[in-house]
Protein backbone atom coordinates (compact mmCIF):
# COMPACT_ATOMS: atom_id res chain seq x y z
CA UNK A 1 0.00 0.00 0.00
CA UNK A 2 2.66 2.48 0.64
CA UNK A 3 5.17 1.90 -1.59
CA UNK A 4 8.06 4.17 -2.37
CA UNK A 5 9.76 3.34 -5.74
CA UNK A 6 12.78 4.78 -7.86
CA UNK A 7 14.72 3.86 -11.08
CA UNK A 8 18.36 4.14 -11.24
CA UNK A 9 20.55 3.90 -13.79
CA UNK A 10 24.06 2.48 -12.73
CA UNK A 11 27.53 1.68 -14.23
CA UNK A 12 30.84 -0.63 -12.80
CA UNK A 13 33.94 1.14 -13.81
CA UNK A 14 36.41 -0.18 -16.33
CA UNK A 15 39.32 -2.15 -16.34
CA UNK A 16 42.57 -0.03 -16.59
CA UNK A 17 44.52 -0.86 -19.57
CA UNK A 18 47.77 -2.64 -19.83
CA UNK A 19 50.57 -1.27 -20.95
CA UNK A 20 53.62 -2.26 -23.54
CA UNK A 21 56.86 -1.53 -22.17
CA UNK A 22 60.51 -2.68 -22.37
CA UNK A 23 63.29 -2.40 -20.27
CA UNK A 24 66.52 -1.74 -21.90
CA UNK A 25 69.43 -3.00 -20.80
CA UNK A 26 72.95 -1.52 -21.20
CA UNK A 27 74.38 -2.01 -24.83
CA UNK A 28 70.72 -1.99 -25.57
CA UNK A 29 70.29 -5.52 -27.60
CA UNK A 30 68.68 -7.26 -24.93
CA UNK A 31 65.23 -6.32 -23.42
CA UNK A 32 63.12 -7.18 -21.03
CA UNK A 33 58.76 -7.18 -21.13
CA UNK A 34 57.99 -4.56 -17.97
CA UNK A 35 54.26 -3.11 -18.77
CA UNK A 36 52.13 -3.26 -16.09
CA UNK A 37 48.92 -4.50 -15.88
CA UNK A 38 45.81 -2.38 -15.38
CA UNK A 39 44.03 -1.87 -12.72
CA UNK A 40 40.16 -3.28 -11.90
CA UNK A 41 37.14 -0.79 -12.14
CA UNK A 42 35.19 0.10 -8.98
CA UNK A 43 32.22 -1.88 -8.57
CA UNK A 44 28.55 -0.50 -7.73
CA UNK A 45 27.06 -2.29 -4.34
CA UNK A 46 23.78 -1.58 -2.98
CA UNK A 47 23.65 -1.77 0.64
CA UNK A 48 21.41 -1.31 3.19
CA UNK A 49 21.55 1.25 6.18
CA UNK A 50 19.40 1.16 9.12
CA UNK A 51 19.57 5.28 9.87
CA UNK A 52 17.66 5.91 6.12
CA UNK A 53 13.60 5.76 5.90
CA UNK A 54 12.68 6.66 2.10
CA UNK A 55 13.72 6.47 -1.28
CA UNK A 56 13.57 10.08 -1.50
CA UNK A 57 17.26 10.72 -2.27
CA UNK A 58 16.94 9.25 -5.51
CA UNK A 59 14.74 11.21 -7.11
CA UNK A 60 17.47 14.08 -7.12
CA UNK A 61 20.29 11.62 -7.99
CA UNK A 62 19.68 8.42 -10.41
CA UNK A 63 22.80 8.14 -12.28
CA UNK A 64 25.53 5.74 -10.43
CA UNK A 65 29.02 5.07 -12.09
CA UNK A 66 32.04 3.30 -10.26
CA UNK A 67 35.29 5.26 -11.00
CA UNK A 68 37.79 3.25 -13.60
CA UNK A 69 41.40 1.47 -12.95
CA UNK A 70 43.99 3.06 -13.83
CA UNK A 71 46.19 1.80 -16.75
CA UNK A 72 49.43 -0.28 -16.00
CA UNK A 73 52.95 1.43 -16.23
CA UNK A 74 56.07 0.60 -17.02
CA UNK A 75 58.76 -1.36 -14.54
CA UNK A 76 56.12 -3.67 -13.86
CA UNK A 77 54.14 -1.38 -12.17
CA UNK A 78 50.05 -1.96 -11.59
CA UNK A 79 47.54 0.12 -12.19
CA UNK A 80 45.69 1.22 -9.20
CA UNK A 81 42.25 -0.60 -8.57
CA UNK A 82 39.13 1.77 -8.57
CA UNK A 83 36.94 2.20 -5.08
CA UNK A 84 33.74 0.10 -5.48
CA UNK A 85 30.51 2.50 -5.47
CA UNK A 86 28.26 2.21 -2.67
CA UNK A 87 24.66 2.91 -2.84
CA UNK A 88 23.17 3.74 0.35
CA UNK A 89 19.44 2.56 0.79
CA UNK A 90 16.92 1.71 3.86
CA UNK A 91 16.52 -1.94 5.06
CA UNK A 92 13.99 -3.26 3.32
CA UNK A 93 14.75 -2.24 -0.07
CA UNK A 94 14.30 -4.57 -2.53
CA UNK A 95 16.65 -4.60 -5.90
CA UNK A 96 14.74 -5.52 -9.14
CA UNK A 97 16.14 -5.95 -12.68
CA UNK A 98 14.59 -3.42 -15.08
CA UNK A 99 12.75 -6.38 -16.43
CA UNK A 100 10.83 -6.96 -12.15
CA UNK A 101 13.19 -10.00 -11.53
CA UNK A 102 14.27 -9.60 -8.15
CA UNK A 103 17.86 -9.31 -7.60
CA UNK A 104 17.76 -8.77 -3.63
CA UNK A 105 15.92 -8.09 -1.08
CA UNK A 106 17.97 -6.42 1.67
CA UNK A 107 16.63 -7.11 4.81
CA UNK A 108 19.19 -6.89 7.40
CA UNK A 109 21.36 -3.79 8.14
CA UNK A 110 24.56 -4.37 6.21
CA UNK A 111 23.00 -6.66 3.34
CA UNK A 112 24.29 -5.70 0.08
CA UNK A 113 24.36 -6.73 -3.42
CA UNK A 114 27.03 -6.32 -6.21
CA UNK A 115 24.93 -4.91 -9.09
CA UNK A 116 27.36 -4.42 -11.36
CA UNK A 117 31.16 -6.26 -11.05
CA UNK A 118 34.07 -3.68 -11.99
CA UNK A 119 35.67 -4.41 -15.31
CA UNK A 120 38.91 -6.37 -14.76
CA UNK A 121 42.21 -4.63 -15.73
CA UNK A 122 44.11 -5.28 -19.23
CA UNK A 123 47.31 -7.66 -18.76
CA UNK A 124 50.78 -5.65 -19.67
CA UNK A 125 52.89 -7.21 -21.99
CA UNK A 126 55.18 -8.40 -18.99
CA UNK A 127 52.47 -10.76 -18.22
CA UNK A 128 52.39 -12.62 -21.54
CA UNK A 129 55.71 -13.83 -21.12
CA UNK A 130 56.26 -17.43 -21.83
CA UNK A 131 59.12 -20.00 -23.19
CA UNK A 132 57.62 -19.88 -26.38
CA UNK A 133 57.15 -15.82 -26.80
CA UNK A 134 59.96 -14.01 -24.93
CA UNK A 135 59.62 -10.12 -26.14
CA UNK A 136 55.60 -9.63 -26.59
CA UNK A 137 55.04 -6.77 -27.59
CA UNK A 138 51.30 -6.44 -26.62
CA UNK A 139 48.94 -6.21 -24.14
CA UNK A 140 45.32 -6.04 -23.24
CA UNK A 141 43.05 -3.18 -22.67
CA UNK A 142 40.63 -3.31 -19.65
CA UNK A 143 37.36 -4.56 -19.35
CA UNK A 144 34.86 -2.52 -20.45
CA UNK A 145 31.24 -1.78 -18.75
CA UNK A 146 27.70 -0.94 -19.74
CA UNK A 147 25.24 1.18 -17.91
CA UNK A 148 21.61 -0.46 -17.11
CA UNK A 149 18.88 0.21 -15.03
CA UNK A 150 17.59 -1.25 -11.99
CA UNK A 151 14.68 -0.68 -10.02
CA UNK A 152 14.61 -0.06 -5.80
CA UNK A 153 10.97 -0.47 -4.33
CA UNK A 154 10.61 0.40 -0.45
CA UNK A 155 7.41 -0.96 1.55
CA UNK A 156 7.40 1.73 3.56
CA UNK A 157 7.14 1.42 7.61
CA UNK A 158 6.46 4.16 9.65
CA UNK A 159 9.53 4.50 12.52
CA UNK A 160 7.40 6.84 14.41
CA UNK A 161 3.51 5.89 15.11
CA UNK A 162 1.28 8.64 16.44
CA UNK A 163 -1.66 7.12 18.86
CA UNK A 164 -4.29 8.21 21.08
CA UNK A 165 -7.83 8.38 21.16
CA UNK A 166 -10.09 9.76 18.51
CA UNK A 167 -9.65 13.86 17.70
CA UNK A 168 -6.47 14.34 19.66
CA UNK A 169 -5.30 15.93 17.05
CA UNK A 170 -2.85 13.15 15.45
CA UNK A 171 -3.98 14.21 11.78
CA UNK A 172 -2.96 18.09 12.39
CA UNK A 173 0.35 17.42 14.10
CA UNK A 174 1.42 15.03 10.82
CA UNK A 175 0.28 17.83 8.86
CA UNK A 176 2.03 20.38 10.74
CA UNK A 177 5.21 18.27 10.50
CA UNK A 178 5.24 16.46 6.75
CA UNK A 179 3.58 17.18 3.58
CA UNK A 180 1.02 14.47 4.68
CA UNK A 181 -2.39 16.08 3.66
CA UNK A 182 -4.62 14.03 5.91
CA UNK A 183 -8.99 14.78 6.47
CA UNK A 184 -9.29 16.82 9.68
CA UNK A 185 -12.39 17.79 11.28
CA UNK A 186 -13.71 18.36 14.61
CA UNK A 187 -15.40 14.36 15.00
CA UNK A 188 -13.82 10.98 16.39
CA UNK A 189 -13.34 8.79 13.59
CA UNK A 190 -11.79 11.36 10.95
CA UNK A 191 -9.39 9.00 9.58
CA UNK A 192 -9.94 5.78 9.07
CA UNK A 193 -6.50 4.15 7.11
CA UNK A 194 -3.56 5.42 8.27
CA UNK A 195 -1.40 8.10 6.86
CA UNK A 196 2.20 8.35 6.58
CA UNK A 197 4.46 10.98 6.36
CA UNK A 198 8.18 11.95 5.94
CA UNK A 199 9.81 13.67 8.49
CA UNK A 200 13.22 15.26 7.81
CA UNK A 201 15.41 16.41 10.76
CA UNK A 202 18.95 17.98 9.42
CA UNK A 203 20.46 14.80 6.89
CA UNK A 204 17.67 12.13 8.20
CA UNK A 205 14.27 11.28 6.39
CA UNK A 206 11.91 9.12 9.30
CA UNK A 207 8.28 8.37 8.60
CA UNK A 208 5.72 9.38 10.69
CA UNK A 209 2.68 7.39 10.81
CA UNK A 210 -0.83 8.92 12.18
CA UNK A 211 -2.91 5.85 13.11
CA UNK A 212 -7.14 5.90 13.55
CA UNK A 213 -7.89 6.83 16.52
CA UNK A 214 -8.30 4.44 19.60
CA UNK A 215 -11.30 3.64 21.69
CA UNK A 216 -11.48 1.91 24.83
CA UNK A 217 -12.14 -1.94 24.17
CA UNK A 218 -9.82 -1.51 20.75
CA UNK A 219 -7.91 -4.33 21.52
CA UNK A 220 -10.83 -6.81 21.33
CA UNK A 221 -12.28 -5.40 18.26
CA UNK A 222 -14.29 -2.02 19.15
CA UNK A 223 -13.61 0.84 17.06
CA UNK A 224 -10.97 1.12 13.96
CA UNK A 225 -8.24 1.24 15.94
CA UNK A 226 -7.21 -2.67 16.35
CA UNK A 227 -6.78 -2.77 12.61
CA UNK A 228 -4.03 -0.28 12.89
CA UNK A 229 -2.25 -1.52 16.12
CA UNK A 230 -0.87 -4.28 13.57
CA UNK A 231 0.60 -1.43 11.23
CA UNK A 232 2.25 0.40 14.50
CA UNK A 233 3.84 -2.98 15.89
CA UNK A 234 6.56 -2.28 13.25
CA UNK A 235 7.62 0.92 14.41
CA UNK A 236 10.15 1.88 16.34
CA UNK A 237 8.77 4.02 18.84
CA UNK A 238 5.79 5.97 19.69
CA UNK A 239 3.66 8.92 20.31
CA UNK A 240 1.43 9.14 22.80
CA UNK A 241 -0.99 11.79 21.67
CA UNK A 242 -3.36 13.37 24.67
CA UNK A 243 -6.08 15.46 23.95
CA UNK A 244 -5.21 18.72 25.92
CA UNK A 245 -8.65 20.08 25.65
CA UNK A 246 -9.51 17.37 28.36
CA UNK A 247 -7.19 19.47 31.06
CA UNK A 248 -9.86 22.54 31.12
CA UNK A 249 -12.77 20.22 30.77
CA UNK A 250 -13.52 19.20 34.29
CA UNK A 251 -15.33 16.56 33.99
CA UNK A 252 -12.19 14.53 31.73
CA UNK A 253 -9.23 13.14 33.56
CA UNK A 254 -6.24 13.26 31.05
CA UNK A 255 -4.07 11.15 33.30
CA UNK A 256 -6.87 8.69 33.35
CA UNK A 257 -7.17 9.22 29.57
CA UNK A 258 -3.43 8.16 29.63
CA UNK A 259 -3.63 4.86 31.73
CA UNK A 260 -6.53 3.51 29.99
CA UNK A 261 -4.31 4.18 26.46
CA UNK A 262 -1.71 2.24 27.53
CA UNK A 263 -3.98 -0.42 28.95
CA UNK A 264 -5.43 -1.23 25.47
CA UNK A 265 -2.21 -1.04 23.86
CA UNK A 266 -1.05 -3.47 26.87
CA UNK A 267 -4.12 -5.93 26.51
CA UNK A 268 -3.40 -5.39 22.71
CA UNK A 269 -0.02 -6.66 22.23
CA UNK A 270 3.03 -6.58 25.12
CA UNK A 271 5.63 -6.01 22.54
CA UNK A 272 4.21 -2.94 21.46
CA UNK A 273 3.29 -1.92 24.97
CA UNK A 274 7.43 -2.76 26.00
CA UNK A 275 8.06 -0.24 23.16
CA UNK A 276 9.55 2.88 23.93
CA UNK A 277 7.46 5.93 23.36
CA UNK A 278 7.30 10.32 24.61
CA UNK A 279 4.02 11.85 25.43
CA UNK A 280 2.90 14.93 23.66
CA UNK A 281 -0.07 16.97 25.25
CA UNK A 282 -1.91 18.41 22.32
CA UNK A 283 -4.31 21.87 22.00
CA UNK A 284 -1.90 23.65 24.89
CA UNK A 285 -3.71 27.05 22.87
CA UNK A 286 -6.84 25.99 24.71
CA UNK A 287 -5.10 26.04 28.09
CA UNK A 288 -5.05 28.83 30.15
CA UNK A 289 -4.02 27.82 33.27
CA UNK A 290 -0.24 27.01 33.27
CA UNK A 291 0.23 26.13 36.27
CA UNK A 292 -2.34 23.15 35.84
CA UNK A 293 -0.62 22.05 32.68
CA UNK A 294 2.50 22.12 34.16
CA UNK A 295 1.44 19.90 37.21
CA UNK A 296 0.21 17.67 34.66
CA UNK A 297 3.22 17.16 32.83
CA UNK A 298 5.43 16.24 35.63
CA UNK A 299 2.67 14.25 36.93
CA UNK A 300 2.65 11.99 33.18
CA UNK A 301 6.32 12.35 33.51
CA UNK A 302 6.79 10.62 37.00
CA UNK A 303 4.44 7.78 35.97
CA UNK A 304 5.72 6.84 32.71
CA UNK A 305 9.34 8.08 32.93
CA UNK A 306 9.49 9.40 29.47
CA UNK A 307 9.50 13.14 28.10
CA UNK A 308 6.43 14.76 28.26
CA UNK A 309 6.00 17.67 25.07
CA UNK A 310 2.80 20.36 25.40
CA UNK A 311 2.11 21.62 22.04
CA UNK A 312 -0.19 22.87 19.49
CA UNK A 313 -0.77 21.60 15.91
CA UNK A 314 -2.77 24.97 15.10
CA UNK A 315 -0.23 27.45 16.69
CA UNK A 316 2.62 25.34 16.23
CA UNK A 317 4.01 25.76 19.86
CA UNK A 318 6.42 23.01 20.70
CA UNK A 319 6.70 21.24 17.62
CA UNK A 320 9.73 22.19 16.86
CA UNK A 321 10.74 20.42 20.22
CA UNK A 322 8.65 17.09 19.80
CA UNK A 323 10.42 16.60 16.68
CA UNK A 324 13.13 17.10 17.97
CA UNK A 325 12.38 14.39 20.43
CA UNK A 326 11.68 12.07 18.18
CA UNK A 327 14.15 12.38 16.22
CA UNK A 328 16.60 11.92 19.26
CA UNK A 329 15.15 8.62 20.48
CA UNK A 330 14.84 7.27 16.95
CA UNK A 331 18.63 7.94 16.67
CA UNK A 332 19.22 5.96 19.92
CA UNK A 333 18.04 3.06 18.11
CA UNK A 334 19.30 3.38 14.85
CA UNK A 335 22.90 3.47 16.23
CA UNK A 336 22.54 0.46 18.00
CA UNK A 337 22.02 -0.92 14.35
CA UNK A 338 24.65 0.80 12.83
CA UNK A 339 28.16 -0.42 14.14
CA UNK A 340 27.96 -2.19 11.35
CA UNK A 341 27.61 0.60 8.81
CA UNK A 342 30.92 2.57 10.59
CA UNK A 343 33.42 -0.41 9.47
CA UNK A 344 32.79 -0.30 5.90
CA UNK A 345 36.00 -2.34 5.47
CA UNK A 346 35.94 -5.54 6.11
CA UNK A 347 32.85 -7.74 5.60
CA UNK A 348 31.30 -8.54 8.42
CA UNK A 349 29.73 -11.48 9.39
CA UNK A 350 25.84 -12.81 9.48
CA UNK A 351 25.34 -9.81 6.58
CA UNK A 352 24.04 -11.01 3.50
CA UNK A 353 26.16 -10.48 0.39
CA UNK A 354 24.29 -11.11 -2.67
CA UNK A 355 26.23 -11.23 -6.13
CA UNK A 356 24.26 -10.33 -9.42
CA UNK A 357 27.68 -11.87 -11.99
CA UNK A 358 28.38 -15.06 -10.74
CA UNK A 359 25.00 -16.78 -11.80
CA UNK A 360 25.44 -14.79 -15.13
CA UNK A 361 28.85 -15.48 -16.02
CA UNK A 362 29.10 -19.54 -16.62
CA UNK A 363 32.57 -19.47 -17.02
CA UNK A 364 33.71 -22.45 -18.44
CA UNK A 365 31.03 -23.80 -20.30
CA UNK A 366 30.87 -23.15 -23.79
CA UNK A 367 28.31 -23.33 -27.17
CA UNK A 368 28.98 -22.89 -30.84
CA UNK A 369 26.21 -22.14 -32.47
CA UNK A 370 25.95 -23.19 -36.26
CA UNK A 371 24.64 -20.63 -38.93
CA UNK A 372 25.22 -21.73 -42.43
CA UNK A 373 29.14 -21.39 -42.63
CA UNK A 374 29.18 -19.28 -39.36
CA UNK A 375 30.00 -20.84 -35.97
CA UNK A 376 28.77 -18.37 -32.96
CA UNK A 377 30.84 -19.20 -29.49
CA UNK A 378 29.07 -18.67 -26.86
CA UNK A 379 30.91 -17.95 -23.14
CA UNK A 380 31.65 -15.13 -20.92
CA UNK A 381 34.87 -15.47 -20.85
CA UNK A 382 36.14 -15.53 -24.41
CA UNK A 383 33.77 -12.56 -25.43
CA UNK A 384 35.56 -10.86 -22.50
CA UNK A 385 39.10 -12.22 -23.95
CA UNK A 386 38.09 -11.01 -27.83
CA UNK A 387 36.95 -7.41 -26.42
CA UNK A 388 39.97 -7.35 -24.80
CA UNK A 389 42.21 -7.69 -27.28
CA UNK A 390 44.33 -5.72 -29.67
CA UNK A 391 43.05 -7.32 -32.60
CA UNK A 392 45.10 -5.00 -34.96
CA UNK A 393 48.43 -7.02 -33.46
CA UNK A 394 49.44 -10.21 -34.80
CA UNK A 395 50.89 -11.54 -31.96
CA UNK A 396 47.90 -10.73 -29.76
CA UNK A 397 46.02 -12.67 -32.00
CA UNK A 398 48.24 -15.72 -32.19
CA UNK A 399 48.43 -15.48 -28.27
CA UNK A 400 43.88 -15.63 -28.50
CA UNK A 401 44.74 -18.37 -30.97
CA UNK A 402 46.55 -20.53 -28.36
CA UNK A 403 43.84 -19.76 -25.94
CA UNK A 404 40.83 -20.90 -27.93
CA UNK A 405 43.15 -24.20 -28.59
CA UNK A 406 43.54 -24.29 -24.74
CA UNK A 407 40.27 -24.50 -24.04
CA UNK A 408 39.24 -26.53 -26.45
CA UNK A 409 36.90 -24.40 -28.90
CA UNK A 410 39.25 -25.19 -31.59
CA UNK A 411 39.16 -29.07 -31.64
CA UNK A 412 34.74 -28.43 -31.37
CA UNK A 413 35.14 -26.08 -34.25
CA UNK A 414 37.09 -28.76 -36.24
CA UNK A 415 34.35 -31.51 -35.14
CA UNK A 416 31.43 -29.25 -36.33
CA UNK A 417 33.48 -28.60 -39.79
CA UNK A 418 35.29 -25.60 -39.97
CA UNK A 419 37.31 -25.16 -42.29
CA UNK A 420 39.45 -22.59 -44.54
CA UNK A 421 37.14 -19.60 -45.24
CA UNK A 422 34.59 -19.90 -42.33
CA UNK A 423 33.68 -17.12 -40.47
CA UNK A 424 33.92 -17.77 -36.14
CA UNK A 425 32.06 -14.73 -34.34
CA UNK A 426 33.01 -14.21 -30.62
CA UNK A 427 31.01 -11.73 -28.73
CA UNK A 428 30.09 -9.77 -31.97
CA UNK A 429 33.55 -9.80 -33.12
CA UNK A 430 34.29 -11.71 -36.48
CA UNK A 431 37.35 -13.93 -37.57
CA UNK A 432 37.46 -15.54 -40.92
CA UNK A 433 39.99 -18.76 -40.49
CA UNK A 434 42.70 -18.54 -42.70
CA UNK A 435 45.40 -21.35 -43.03
N1 LIG B 1 -7.41 24.40 19.33
C1 LIG B 1 -6.79 23.38 18.80
N2 LIG B 1 -7.48 22.50 18.04
C2 LIG B 1 -6.80 21.48 17.49
C3 LIG B 1 -5.40 21.29 17.67
N3 LIG B 1 -5.02 20.19 17.00
C4 LIG B 1 -6.14 19.69 16.42
N4 LIG B 1 -7.21 20.45 16.70
C5 LIG B 1 -8.60 20.23 16.28
O1 LIG B 1 -9.06 19.01 16.80
C6 LIG B 1 -9.93 18.37 15.89
C7 LIG B 1 -9.49 16.95 15.64
O2 LIG B 1 -8.26 16.98 14.93
P1 LIG B 1 -7.71 15.74 14.09
O3 LIG B 1 -6.35 16.09 13.70
O4 LIG B 1 -8.67 15.39 13.02
O5 LIG B 1 -7.72 14.64 15.23
P2 LIG B 1 -7.31 13.11 15.11
O6 LIG B 1 -6.61 12.75 16.35
O7 LIG B 1 -6.61 12.86 13.84
O8 LIG B 1 -8.75 12.42 15.11
P3 LIG B 1 -9.18 10.98 14.50
O9 LIG B 1 -8.67 10.91 13.11
O10 LIG B 1 -10.64 10.98 14.57
O11 LIG B 1 -8.56 9.95 15.40
C8 LIG B 1 -9.96 19.23 14.67
O12 LIG B 1 -11.10 20.06 14.69
C9 LIG B 1 -8.71 20.06 14.78
O13 LIG B 1 -8.80 21.31 14.14
C10 LIG B 1 -4.70 22.26 18.48
O14 LIG B 1 -3.50 22.22 18.70
N5 LIG B 1 -5.46 23.27 19.01
MG1 LIG C 1 -7.09 11.75 12.29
Amino acid sequence: MFLDEAKINIKAGEGGNGMVAFFKLKGGRKKIPTGGSGGKGGSVIIRAYKNLSTLYSFKKKIHFKAESGKSGGPNNRKGEDAKDLIIRVPVGTVVKSSKGEIIADLKEAGDEVVVAEGGIGGRGNAAFVSSGRRFPAFAESGEKTEDFWIELELRLVADVSLVGFPNAGKSTIISRISAARPKIADYPFTTLTPNLGVVTVDDEDFIVADVPGLVEGAHSGKGLGDKFLRHITRSTILVVVLDGQRIIDESEDIIKTFDILREEIRLYNMDLYKKDYIIVINKIDLIHDKDKLNKIKKELERRSGKSVVPVSAVTGEGLDEMVRCMHEKLSEYRKEASSIEETDSGEPEKVKIYRLSDKEREWEKFEVEKMNDEYIVKNKKLERLVAMTDLENEEALDYLMGRLNKMGVADRLKKMGVEEGSTVIIGGFAFVLKE
